[in-house]
């Protein structure tokens, strides 16, 4: 690990070691979790961190850039993804998690499965990003209920070496949400408390470019559920059909990080409580901005 990347004791002061970053701990701002994927195949930052000294290094750059918290995930969900062996997703992210967490950044496991993600939290992790929204492994939703955790439950229909053959949807805000709420309820009756559980509608999970617009239209249907909601869509190809020309190649997913942002300040300005990214100061200074827009005095421009 590069030493000169290790957070300050300041910095590691200013963070809570025992209250999740969820809900209303940044006083209401949108939280920005960072995308640290230690895996060989995802679609954008794939081979990048697989690296234990890469990885721990890159966790510690998007804190200090203004991570709020730092998703560690060992599989690849990209769609047609096949399944890593669980011997395999532990021995990628637990070192990471370790790490990251005892230099006092707050980490997310992104995992479906509940050994993983009880791994992760003994190791420090904080929160359970789980796409599957407990779905996948049947004893998730009890695991994390027995431990402080912070859970984020995601629409999700099926593994991601299918999921794009169910795609159909009747009206696709309404689905989801109608999904959500039953995976809340069972959620919460299988004792995760509603203060710790954030809802995330899935982008690009079992949706098409045109599904996904048509949720971030009606996020505030999401919203209405009552609970923080998260966003993940950075660098995804529909951002990227969106701003190619019919002629051009779609942008690389490097290249749609100003796509990203601008999703981010139209989320937070919606009140979505975090966004999942993988350029986090550009989706900071579009919070930032978003702030500002909503208040009065235009944030900060009272002290100028
Ligand atoms: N997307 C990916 C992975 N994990 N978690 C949540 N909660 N929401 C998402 O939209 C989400 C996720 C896939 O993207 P990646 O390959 O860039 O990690």
């Amino acid at each position: 690990m590069d030493p000169t990347l290790q957070l300050a004791p300041a910095e590691v002061a200013s963070r809570s070691p025992v209250a999740p970053p969820f809900p209303g701990s940044a006083g209401g701002r949108c939280l920005v979790m960072g995308i640290l994927n230690v895996t060989p195949d995802s679609f954008s930052d794939g081979r990048r961190y697989l690296a234990l000294d890469k990885a721990i290094d890159h966790g510690l750059a998007m804190s200090r850039s203004g991570a709020d918290l730092v998703d560690v995930g060992g599989e690849s969900t990209r769609p047609g993804a096949i399944r890593v062996p669980a011997h395999e997703e532990l021995r990628r992210v637990l070192p990471v998690v370790r790490a990251l967490a005892a230099s006092g950044v707050e980490v997310s496991i992104d995992t479906m499965r509940a050994h993983v993600a009880a791994a992760a939290i003994e190791a420090g992790a904080t929160v359970v990003n789980d796409v599957s929204g407990g779905l996948a492994d049947p004893d998730m939703a009890r695991s994390v209920a027995e431990t402080e955790a912070t859970y984020v439950a995601m629409h999700w229909r099926a593994h991601s070496v299918h999921m794009q053959q169910h795609t159909s949807y009747d009206d696709v805000v309404e689905d989801v949400r109608d999904a959500l709420t039953r995976r809340m309820e069972a959620l919460v009756d299988s004792g995760i408390k509603p203060g710790r559980l954030v809802l995330d509608p899935g982008l690009g999970f079992a949706k098409d470019a045109e599904h996904n617009w048509t949720l971030l239209r009606g996020l505030d249907r999401i919203l209405d559920l009552g609970q923080p909601v998260l966003i993940g869509a950075s660098r995804k190809s529909f951002l990227g059909r969106a701003a190619a020309s019919p002629s051009a190649a779609l942008p690389l997913p490097a290249e749609r990080d100003h796509l990203t942002a601008a999703v981010t300040a139209f989320a937070a300005a919606a009140g979505i409580a975090c966004v999942r990214v993988h350029d986090v100061s550009a989706s900071r200074d579009s919070i930032t901005v978003a702030a500002a827009w909503k208040t009065p005095t235009g944030g900060r421009a009272r002290e100028e």
